[in-house]
């Protein structure tokens, strides 16, 4: 049975079964030392005669296991069969073996195939797996129910348009900017809770470092909610959970980028701040006046929560009617939202709030922001026949795996990123 390389120290002295990649050769003449990489790590594997593989082959290795305190983990094989599963070309455009950031993030993602095989950059997805799972968990347990929605509409329902379109036989649909719609539906089926982690597609020409044409959209929607305070606590409960859970069993993947998930139940003292007031607090923190909530303005507000309330993260709420979309749910004056955005480490991973739920003040809400009910009839109707108070939230999956390993671009956090130039690999 295969051994994995981690576990090999658990084996001196026996005959065992290993299989990995090539990542490093030694020759040193009397003796050659390969380095052979696998899921869990790395094992030492000495040779007497020249090895003849090339780095990256896929080898299967039998051989005795003995101590060696200069080995990875204190332990090396020597081998007594080697099979070349898989041979590679001499010739590798990037060293697998060096450190990824010697190379320029449109070098890795030119050569994705082979820069997923950096172990640190594996890492990164290792960990994106890791919240994925956390995610799914807490919500399991708090009772949501998980859709799957389908991802071609005919209508956006984020407002604006920034939609790809598709073929769809003799018509023409659109790739979905959120499932905003289907959660609400699905709210309103009776399910009263539910969550969705699927891709969500923007035809935003950004380029920016905080931006993907497609996004891993991680949605929550709750009925029988009050404001978007509830919202926001649900959410500090959700972070804790994800952050002590990576904390426990993500150990590795935060040590191979030096990064630290915040303490516990830090994101109880997350302070909530008025939009207005966030405003104030970036010209005071920048000495900029600012008449929206700008990237820059995003860090100097963490970095106020890191210094006055001990974690790096804010919600902003109260945020005026104009900026959000037209399902927002208005405050009593109707020139203000019950919405809020959670920024974290400088940068906002989350948008959320109360919906409107009354269908006269969903049909007042449509033409403020250019719509009809003509347009906007499936919507229109899940109001029509009984529909709970409710309110929801999602965070970008590869913006909280960016922020959580402090990765300088969102692109890194997503295996096949698409940006307006990149749709291959
Ligand atoms: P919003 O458009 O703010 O809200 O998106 C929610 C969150 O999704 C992530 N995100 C992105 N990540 C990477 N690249 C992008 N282009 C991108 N666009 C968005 C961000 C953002 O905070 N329906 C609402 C959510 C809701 O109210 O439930 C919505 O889609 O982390």
């Amino acid at each position: 049975m295969r051994v994995l390389a981690h576990d090999v120290p658990k084996h001196l002295n026996q005959e065992i079964e290993i299989a990995g990649w090539v990542h490093r050769i030694r020759e040193l003449g009397q003796v050659n030392f390969v380095i052979l990489r696998d899921r869990s790590g790395f094992v030492q594997l000495v040779f007497h005669e020249k090895p003849e593989f090339s780095h990256e082959s896929v080898l299967r290795v039998i051989g005795r296991v003995s101590s060696n305190d200069k080995a990875p983990g204190g332990a090396e094989i020597t081998p007594s069969s080697v099979t070349l599963l898989s041979p590679a070309a001499p010739e590798i455009p990037i060293n697998i073996h060096q450190d990824p950031e010697k190379y320029p993030l449109d070098a890795l993602l030119d050569n994705r195939i082979l820069s997923l095989r950096f172990p640190k950059i594996r890492a990164i997805f290792q960990l994106q797996s890791a919240i994925l799972h956390y995610l799914s968990a807490y919500m399991h347990s708090q009772q949501f129910f998980e859709i799957k929605t389908s991802k071609l509409i005919s209508t956006g329902t984020e407002g604006g348009t920034n939609l790809f379109s598709v073929d769809y036989f003799e018509n023409k649909v659109f790739l979905a900017q959120s499932p905003q719609f289907y959660k609400e539906v699905m709210v309103s089926s009776g399910l009263e809770r539910v969550f969705e982690i699927s891709h969500a597609y923007r035809a935003e020409k950004h380029d920016t470092p905080r931006h993907l044409n497609e996004y891993v959209s991680f949605d929550v929607e709750m009925a029988f909610i009050q404001s978007e305070a509830d919202l926001m606590d649900f959410e500090r409960g959700l972070l804790n959970y994800v952050f002590a859970q990576i904390a426990e069993h993500n150990q590795a993947e935060l040590d191979a980028w030096g990064a630290t998930v915040p303490a516990p139940g830090a994101m109880e003292r997350a302070p909530v701040v008025d939009h207005e007031e966030a405003k104030e607090l970036i010209f005071k923190e920048t000495g900029k006046k600012v008449f929206e909530i700008t990237p820059e303005g995003e860090r100097a507000l963490c970095d106020w929560a890191q210094r006055e309330h001990g974690v790096d993260a804010v919600f902003l709420n109260g945020w005026p009617r104009k900026k959000r979309p037209f399902y927002t749910y208005p405050s009593a004056d109707g020139l203000r939202t019950m919405s809020f955005d959670l920024i974290f480490r400088g940068l906002e991973i989350t948008s959320g709030g109360r919906r409107i739920h009354e269908l006269s003040m969903f049909l007042d809400a449509l033409p403020k922001f250019g719509l009809t009910r003509e347009g906007m009839s499936d919507y229109a109707s899940i109001f029509e026949f009984g529909c709970p108070p409710h309110g929801g939230f999602a965070i970008g999956v590869e913006r909280l795996t960016q922020k959580i390993l402090g990765l300088a671009n969102v692109k890194e956090a997503s295996p096949f990123p698409r940006d307006r130039k990149r749709v291959r690999p």
